[in-house]
């Protein structure tokens, strides 16, 4: 998503008519936590979201973007109140519906860094198919699924992720349902950038954000966020601290050398689809990121040259003639 560094996509930037560009910008502050935190983060001491949004912070640090630029979204949930705890734009939207919104932003607006977070019932459930049409579309946003493998913040109710016999409000005799493969839904899909993390690693958690930003396209990270309150140590397999293992994927390094053909090629959606059928805690990394055209950029294309096919008048003058050829 870094178009958005670079407004005219063309190294260029715009001073508007009449306006001197010897007039001296102010010094930009620099992009801290301490500027970026809004409101007190309200999730139960211990929940797993807690660490996403500190490498949230970290990586923004980082980079220093134009504060005016950061936006955040979400849906509804627990990690859905996300942008609360940012400060800079940011909507709380309608449950599963975050992905419309964004989409709407990223279009409208490509000098934006748009970022959406939300839960696993958000992103997989209510809105599963809004992610499935996100993704085709490969519009240029991130997208951050804080999976717990439960309803939280509703307390308790089986979720698209939970396993096969997690015993909730929903199901008090165990889930029967098959569970979502977030990793497969996501290839399946479309999306050009998908990763997988968990938020006892700060240190992973933050170079996956770092790569999806960088990403030109649809970016997506799952990762396995502990909801200490209603599905406590579920994710301790994939946690060294908590004698499971975290193994990351191998990706090819292109170097030539024999031990490289065995590492994973993330343009190769069947590899990445063979990563995603290993059993649960799995692996993490980037299992797939392909470079196919995002939405905005075909769209510009399609407006300008809409455009000049009507020979560059102005948005109002095409809206005109059109009512003029309706009378
Ligand atoms: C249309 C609609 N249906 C149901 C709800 C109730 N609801 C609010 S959050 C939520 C599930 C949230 O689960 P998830 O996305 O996994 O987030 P978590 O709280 O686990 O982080 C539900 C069912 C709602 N707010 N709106
Ligand atoms: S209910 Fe679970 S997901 Fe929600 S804040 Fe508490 S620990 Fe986190
Ligand atoms: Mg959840």
């Amino acid at each position: 998503m870094s178009e958005a560094t670079n407004p005219n996509g063309d190294g260029s930037t715009t001073v508007a008519a009449g306006v001197s560009s010897a007039i001296a910008e102010p010094p930009r502050e620099k992009v801290t936590k301490k500027v970026l935190t809004a409101d007190h983060p309200t999730w139960c001491p211990g929940c797993g979201d807690f660490a996403v949004l500190a490498s949230f912070y970290k990586v923004l640090e980082k980079l220093n973007l134009e504060h005016e630029k950061i936006v955040t979204l979400a849906g509804i949930g627990c990690s859905s109140r996300f942008p609360y705890f940012v400060n800079g734009h940011g909507a709380h939207f309608i449950h599963g519906r975050a992905v419309p919104l964004a989409s709407g932003i990223s279009l409208s607006r490509p000098d934006l860094h748009v970022f959406l977070f939300g839960g696993d019932g958000d992103g997989f459930s209510i809105g599963g198919n809004h992610l499935d049409h996100g993704a085709r579309k490969n519009i240029n946003l991130t997208y951050f699924i804080m999976d717990n493998f439960v309803y939280g913040l509703t307390k308790k109710q089986t979720s698209p992720t939970s396993p096969i016999g997690f015993k909730s409000k929903t199901d008090p005799t165990g889930a029967i349902d098959q569970p979502v493969n977030p990793m497969k839904k996501l290839i399946a899909g479309g999306a050009t950038f998908i990763a997988r993390t968990h938020a006892a690693n700060v240190v992973h958690m933050m170079q996956m954000i770092e790569r999806a930003f960088d990403h030109q396209g649809f970016s997506v990270i799952e990762c396995l966020s502990e909801c200490v309150e209603f599905f406590p140590d579920v994710f301790d397999p994939a946690n060294p601290k908590k004698g499971g293992s975290f193994e990351v994927i191998d990706e090819k390094k292109w170097d030539g050398t024999p031990e490289d053909e065995l590492r994973h090629d993330v343009t190769d959606e069947l590899a990445a689809y063979k990563l995603a059928s290993l059993p649960f805690p799995g692996v993490f990394g980037v299992f797939y990121q392909s470079d196919r055209p995002t939405k905005n950029a075909l769209e510009k294309k399609w407006i300008e040259t809409t455009r000049e096919k009507a020979g560059n008048a102005s948005d109002l003058d095409i809206l005109q003639k059109t009512f003029d050829r309706m009378k």
